[in-house]
């Protein structure tokens, strides 16, 4: 028997043995007798009147058992999917939501966008098949950048939708930061560019649909970060039939990085398919299908501006941010860019005003919802890069602007001018101790160096926080969305004393199996070995909101140590029966119930045995078995923060930058698992410098054609892109969360593109460069370069 293993302590991962040995169980191993294909027929064009579509010769050709159409969806009495969650417009007027049918009606909106389901006995002659469907576009012209699509001439997607706008929304007191930029020493402004991301999972999403007439029983095997919001918003809103005839199930996911936290249309007609066919139907991305239709991230246009006194003091902050929803609204869509994003505007510094407004805009072009960190690298993007700019107008050291305007480790909580109150956090100390971390007094030195071999090199800095564990419901219920975000935990111990725990968030790479185990172990003093985590079905798991927005320790594991708590309880009740003790006197430690100053004592096994042995104890008073639940709804967000420092060179030759070395000191709370943060760290950071250096969904201006729509066109970071990182912790408790943790999943995509982005700038400073878009690929920096030499 192996021993507790608890908190703080760095296990091998639990589910990496069936991980690197092949036993992992996906969507698309899983096989169903008589089980047919499906495949989607997309839309070629990004805006386009749909006629009709003539189905007669793909129906006949072999092997075919059925075309669906929006049609015939519609015919079939199904629903929408959830469009946005639901935000207001500063009028107090709701957003514009107009319908997103499963398969389109009446209009494509995006290149991509769903026309048909063809089901066939194989993948082969369904795709033959769809390409025999006859479809009558009459092609429109499109609006494809949110700049375009705001212009008064602009293609309209929605005849219900002026100016393609679905909302117009605002947060904080405009006056007073009017009155404070009236009165500024210095106004620094930048215009940017947040560019659109496609999340790529290793994983391409997968579907299966199952129908049982004999219990008129729905299945669906998903690839999903939230199987239970999935059954409640797909029996519900699109298929409407009872939630408890349809099981979702997420086996095995391979990687999610928010992309699979939505319910896609793909899901619902694939399952609505198995009942039209009386098949079970099986349908699997391609990668370049996945490009088409997998949720996209960011795509923003922000005007900023700082305003300061004499002395570099911030005085307020004004953004003004267009964002891009793509051609429907997905399922959190608008709430990404508006209550995501504005409440992070604060950053880690006083600023006592700020005003936000945000345009959502409907272009035709895939749906944009969120992807790892969702609003808050957007928001910490645009504060420390302004910070920067601020800092190298006003002639003031970057470190010492921030250090000037940065809450102080005592002022917690604080209280934001956006809405949000920061528990706890310690920026300087973050700071202070990155410098040390990144070496940053040897900079120079290696700047020289850099420069002998005809090198620019540059060092940036991004101190942020983030507000992670979604979502407290009275922050969202405050904010109009129409839901909160709590979590649940089951605890069952076995008469062995073995536990099981049915918990609501998904594990899709981040070690949950292992981290929840270790909570468990150290409650309840088991062995880790001993511990089982169950997840991803909603038959076996009893609710659950999913996995994203880091909230799965902070939210699911507080969940389960309550769950973990209870059973104490109880355990205490029997053991005071047994060793005839009052209950009050009964102490619980290291797995054991014992009576206070004395040697009597009954181990945990003894106690959960005895569970089930109901004449052990009074019936009347206790309930046979061992088995306790709990939810939790977090009262506040908790505010990881940090301090990331990068450092690159750049060859003035070629505009490659190369990332020389990265730093980052992060403030998670308490650390459950070392390595497995760090790990989180790690994957965060890069696709942060992903975002910074590589990654853009380019699309055609005019045709609305995606230009990166493969791995060959769409730069993912690689392994050699990266230096051996640097990453350490500097924790502040969490005052609210049971084990006082922060979440860790997201901090390294939030710190990393203003850090990277800040020392690109800074290395090309001299030349007179105070701002570079991003992915700063080789072509941009070269061009940059190019123009601010001939100006120089
Ligand atoms: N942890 C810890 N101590 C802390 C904080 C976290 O030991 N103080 C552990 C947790 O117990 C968990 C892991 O670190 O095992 C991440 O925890 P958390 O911050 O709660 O984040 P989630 O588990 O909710 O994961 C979601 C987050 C998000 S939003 C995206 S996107 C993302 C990410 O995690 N997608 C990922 N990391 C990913 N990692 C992988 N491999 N694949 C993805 O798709």
């Amino acid at each position: 028997m192996s021993d507790i293993i608890g908190i703080g302590a760095s296990p091998l991962r639990k589910e990496d043995l069936r991980f690197l040995t092949g036993r992992g169980n996906y969507v698309s191993d899983i096989k169903r007798p008589g089980m047919a294909a499906g495949v989607f027929l997309r839309s070629p064009h990004a805006h386009a009147v749909l006629g009709g579509i003539d189905k007669a010769v793909a129906l006949a050709s072999p092997g075919v058992l059925a075309v669906l159409t929006g049609e015939d969806a519609a015919a079939d009495g199904l629903g929408s999917l959830p469009c946005g969650w639901g935000i207001t417009n500063a009028d107090g007027i709701p957003m514009k939501e107009p319908p997103f049918p499963l398969l389109a009606q009446g209009k494509v909106r995006f290149v991509g966008d769903m026309v048909a389901l063809i089901v066939a006995e194989t993948v082969e002659e369904a795709r033959v098949a769809a390409d025999l469907l006859a479809v009558d576009y009459q092609v429109l012209p499109a609006a494809v950048g949110v700049l375009d699509a705001v212009q008064p001439d602009a293609p309209q997607l929605y005849d219900d939708v002026p100016g393609n706008l679905c909302c117009d929304w605002e947060l904080g007191d405009k006056a007073a930061v009017d009155l404070a930029f009236a009165r500024a020493a210095h106004v620094a402004r930048l215009s940017l560019v947040n560019n659109r991301l496609i999340g790529n999972p290793m994983e391409p999403r997968a579907a299966i649909g199952e129908y049982n007439p004999g219990t008129d029983h729905y299945t669906l095997h998903t690839t999903s970060q939230f199987p239970h919001v999935v059954r409640w918003l797909m029996s519900a809103l699109v298929l409407k039939v009872p939630e408890q005839k349809v099981r979702v199930v997420a086996p095995d996911v391979g990687g999610g990085f928010g992309v699979k936290q939505f319910h896609y249309g793909e899901e619902a007609a694939i399952t609505w398919a198995a009942r039209k066919t009386g098949r079970p139907v099986k349908w699997v991305a391609e990668r370049s299908e996945g490009f088409l239709s997998d949720r996209h991230g960011r795509d923003h246009v922000t005007e900023a501006e700082l305003a300061l006194d004499e002395n570099g003091k911030f005085l307020a902050l004004k953004v003004m941010t267009l964002a891009n929803m793509g051609g429907y609204l997905s399922t959190f869509g608008p709430n990404i860019p508006t209550n995501l994003y504005a409440p992070l505007l604060g950053g880690v510094y006083t600023t006592p005003a700020i005003y936000c407004n945000v345009k959502v805009v409907f272009t035709n072009t895939v749906p944009v919802d969120a992807y790892r960190g969702a609003g808050r690298p957007e928001a910490t993007f645009v504060v420390e890069r302004i910070v920067d700019l601020a800092a190298s107008e006003m002639g003031i050291d970057p470190v010492e602007l921030r250090r000037r305007n940065m809450i102080p480790k005592e002022a917690y909580p604080y209280q934001t001018p956006v809405l949000v109150q920061y528990d706890s956090g310690d920026p300087a100390g973050c700071l202070d101790e990155a410098l040390v971390v990144a070496d940053v007094a040897g900079f120079p030195a290696r700047k020289a160096a850099s420069a002998r071999e005809g090198k620019f090199r540059g060092l940036g800095y991004s101190t942020y926080v983030e507000a992670c564990g979604l979502a407290p419901s009275r922050f969202a219920g405050r904010l109009g969305a129409r839901g909160g975000l709590y979590e649940s935990a089951t605890v069952r111990v076995h008469p062995t004393g073995n536990v099981t725990v049915l918990i609501g968030t998904h594990n899709h790479g981040q070690g949950h199996e292992t981290t929840f185990a270790q909570i468990v172990s150290e409650k309840l003093g088991v062995p880790f070995e001993s511990v089982d985590i169950v997840f991803g079905d909603t038959d076996r798991v009893q609710f659950g909101m999913g996995t994203y927005g880091s909230r799965s320790l902070v939210v699911g594991g507080a969940a389960l140590s309550k769950a973990s708590d209870k059973v104490i309880v109880k355990g205490r009740k029997i053991a005071a029966h047994l060793l005839e003790a009052g209950e009050q006197d009964i102490v619980f430690e290291a797995g054991s119930f014992s009576v206070a100053g004395t040697d009597r004592r009954k181990s945990f096994v003894e106690i959960a045995g005895a569970a089930y042995v109901p004449h052990n104890y009074p019936l009347e008073v206790l309930e046979p078995g061992l088995e306790e639940q709990a939810y939790y709804d977090p009262v506040n967000f908790t505010y990881p923060g940090g301090c990331h420092i990068a450092e690159v060179e750049i060859d003035p030759e070629t505009g490659v930058v190369t990332l020389a070395r990265y730093t980052g000191v992060d403030d998670v709370g308490t650390v459950i698992n070392p390595m497995i943060v760090e790990g989180q760290l790690h994957g965060g950071i890069v696709q942060g410098v992903g975002q910074a250096l590589f990654e853009s969904a380019v699309y055609d201006e005019v045709s609305g054609q995606l230009l990166s729509g493969s791995l060959m066109d769409y730069c993912m970071p690689r392994a050699d892109h990266m230096p051996s990182m640097t990453v350490k912790t500097h924790s502040t408790l969490c005052t609210h969360t049971p084990m006082g943790v922060k979440g860790c999943g997201e901090v390294g995509t939030i710190g990393s593109p203003a850090a990277v982005m800040n020392a690109v700038v800074n290395a090309l400073s001299h030349l007179g460069v105070s701002h570079v878009d991003m992915p700063a690929t080789p072509n941009r920096v070269w061009r940059v370069i190019q123009s601010a030499s001939l100006a120089h």
